[in-house]
């Protein structure tokens, strides 16, 4: 692919993972590459996080070990939501270990994890066995995995240029199930893989504990990834969560526009 179109619309007709497709398409449809990291820590603060910032939002990113009051009503609420509000939904576990063990850790547990999130992601720490474990049981439920090439921490030793090659060349020995990257930039344009990218934020530029945060504009119309992930910037404290939603849908989307 010399110079591969970065247009949504183009991707969706030719994206061949449908967990993929359904993504592009709301994408395009709702007009939005936003996706909340959803770090909150009870049932019903998570649900009311969805509900508010559904609109504005193409995927919803949990970490479902972070509540302390997990149950299988959850679930189901958090796919009703999902449904109404016409989001997908991406569990960010960040599996790192052997095949098999990856295996019973996303298909089994208290969390069920492939049951109902549509992506989830993994580190390659381990070699490619951990995507085959990964994809022997989320292939066949149609979900889709990230590999994280790169982490937005101060030092992150996943940020090194030969990790995040390998990251590429196991990917693209796996495009039947790797949907694409955590990243801050595009990586390749061998394979149209999709880039998510955390550590994004307007007012901030760091947490005191690693995090680094970018604009939209760098991620999505200089660095060429394609969604934003953003948590604090929008339900920190004393943030109006809807308003900020919106702030970071239009400016993730204008910096779409741009490129
Ligand atoms: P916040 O915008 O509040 O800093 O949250 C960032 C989210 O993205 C967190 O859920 C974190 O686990 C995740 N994340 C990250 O910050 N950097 C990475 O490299 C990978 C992540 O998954």
């Amino acid at each position: 692919m010399a110079s591969p179109s970065l247009n949504y619309q183009d991707r969706l007709a030719r994206a061949t993972i449908p967990v993929v497709q359904d993504l592009l398409r709301i994408m395009v449809t709702k007009e939005t590459n936003l996706s909340v990291a959803a770090d909150v820590k009870t049932k019903q603060a998570l649900l009311d996080l969805a509900d508010q910032v559904g609109p504005y939002i193409c995927l919803l990113k949990t970490h479902i070990d972070i509540l302390v009051d997990f149950d299988n009503d959850l679930v189901e609420q958090l796919s009703r939501l999902a449904a109404k509000h016409n989001f997908l939904i991406f569990e960010d576990r960040k599996f790192a270990d052997i095949g098999n063990t990856v295996k019973m850790q996303y298909g089994a547990g208290i969390y069920r994890i492939a049951d109902w999130s549509h992506f989830t992601n993994c580190h390659v720490v381990p070699g490619e066995g951990i995507i085959q474990g990964l994809q022997e049981v989320g292939q066949p439920l149609g979900r889709g995995l990230l590999l994280l090439a790169e982490m937005s921490t101060v030092g992150s030793l996943a940020n090194t240029p030969t990790y995040t090659a390998q990251n590429v060349e196991m990917a693209l020995r796996h495009t039947d199930f790797v949907a694409g990257f955590i990243a801050s930039r595009r990586l390749t344009d061998d394979h149209d893989f999709i880039y998510m990218t955390p550590g994004v934020g307007l007012d901030v530029t760091g947490d005191g504990l690693g995090q680094q945060y970018r604009t939209p504009e760098q991620i999505i119309t200089r660095n060429r990834s394609d969604i934003i992930i953003v948590g604090r910037g929008i339900y920190g404290p004393g943030k109006d969560v809807v308003a900020e939603a919106q702030r970071y849908r239009k400016a993730g989307w204008e910096a779409y526009l741009a490129r």
